[in-house]
């Protein structure tokens, strides 16, 4: 008898490379589709590159979709790669559809090319709730995305409930909240800010440029939702989850807190820059996690504060060596 396999999109990214952590784990074979690009991308998933198997294919290719679900013949597959920055989206909002919205339709086509009963998840997003409609949002909260990547997720997420209902397949939708580690892309509020206190610590940085500090997000820990994926496809039944912490808070808080860590005053180093607010703003996001905490057993276990410093301190590590 075997171990299970997993297929995993954006495992270069950055819950990719925990995902792929936490099922080599469990003994799973870990396959990665990687897209080409002329220099290599593989910062996050370096210490594991001898466990995992790569395997090129894109999200806008279908054709490297259907081979690579073949060569990996997995049990699971995890559909976490997407153009993720939400800025950007209004810059690129045709690339974002295709990518983050029919990107999602062309992986669920691959798998019932090759075998239908295989299991998918689809990483959807608290920023479909946009405007938000109730507070907290649950799994039955209407949709108000407010930026082309909102709409494109939106889309993701149907069309997942849609083959589910259409097919029979084993199909889920995690509506994850913000999750964040010293892994996050450095363009993400929370580790610009990590990152920066750091620089500003050591002597590297004067300054720290931000847009919007009164947004509020529920920012949880990315090691701990990777879980929740997963715990999604062991289920006897498909279904839609929220992952969140049930907490909010503002930038402006998690810039103190950063700041306050190594003893500076957060005041003295910040500078806003209105160009860096948004055409559309998510103001509030607070998530009800009661039935992934129901269901699936689960249960974030990374405070706010503690994830705050994990991430200043991995910063300060990582230049620390530099200086
Ligand atoms: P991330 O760090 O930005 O990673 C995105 C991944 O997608 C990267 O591995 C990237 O590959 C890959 N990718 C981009 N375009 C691709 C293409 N054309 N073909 C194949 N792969 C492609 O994102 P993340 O934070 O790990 O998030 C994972 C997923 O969860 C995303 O779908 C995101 O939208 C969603 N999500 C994230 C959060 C959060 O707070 N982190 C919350 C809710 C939902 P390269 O390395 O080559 O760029
Ligand atoms: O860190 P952010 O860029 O994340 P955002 O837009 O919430 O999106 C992230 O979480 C989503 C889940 O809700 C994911 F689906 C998505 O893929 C991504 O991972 O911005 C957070 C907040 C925003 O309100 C923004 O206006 O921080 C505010 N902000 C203030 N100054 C800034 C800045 N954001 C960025 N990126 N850079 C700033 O200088």
């Amino acid at each position: 008898m075997h171990g299970k396999s997993a297929l995993i999109t954006g495992i270069t990214g950055q819950d990719g490379s925990y995902l792929a952590e936490w099922l080599l784990s469990r003994g799973y074979r870990v396959y990665g589709l990687v897209r080409r690009s002329s220099t290599e991308n593989l910062e996050r998933i370096e210490h594991l590159k001898e466990q995992i198997n790569l395997i090129s294919g894109d999200l806008l290719d279908q054709k490297s979709l259907i081979a690579a679900v073949e060569t990996a013949c997995p049990d699971e597959v995890y559909n976490l790669a997407a153009q993720s920055f939400v800025p950007v989206s209004w810059h690129q909002p045709v690339l974002t559809a295709e990518l983050t919205a029919l990107g999602v339709t062309r992986m669920l086509e691959a798998i019932r090319t090759v075998n239908d009963k295989i299991r998918f998840y689809q990483a959807s997003s608290s920023e479909m709730f946009g405007r938000v409609q109730e507070v907290p949002q649950t799994e039955k909260t209407p949709f108000y995305p407010r930026s082309p990547y909102g709409v494109a997720k939106v889309y993701g997420h149907w069309i997942t409930v849609n083959y589910r209902e259409s097919y029979g397949m084993f199909a889920c939708s995690g509506i994850l909240f913000n999750h964040e580690s010293p892994r996050r892309g450095l363009e993400f509020v929370t580790r610009k800010i990590t990152n920066a206190v750091a620089r500003i610590k050591l002597g590297l940085q004067d300054r720290l440029v931000l847009g919007n500090l009164e947004a509020r997000r529920d920012w949880g820990y990315a090691g701990d939702y990777v879980k929740g994926m997963w715990l999604m496809l062991q289920q006897e039944t498909p279904g839609d989850y929220i992952l969140a912490t049930g907490e909010t808070h503002t930038v402006r808080e998690f810039v103190k807190i950063a700041f306050e860590h190594v003893d500076l005053d957060y005041e003295k180093y910040v500078v806003i820059d209105p160009r860096l607010f948004r055409p559309a703003e998510v103001d509030l996001l607070l998530g009800d996690p009661s039935k992934a905490r129901a269901g699936l057993g689960w249960q974030p276990e990374v405070s706010f504060e503690q994830l705050v410093k994990m991430m200043v301190d991995a910063d300060l590590a990582r230049w620390g060596k530099k200086v």
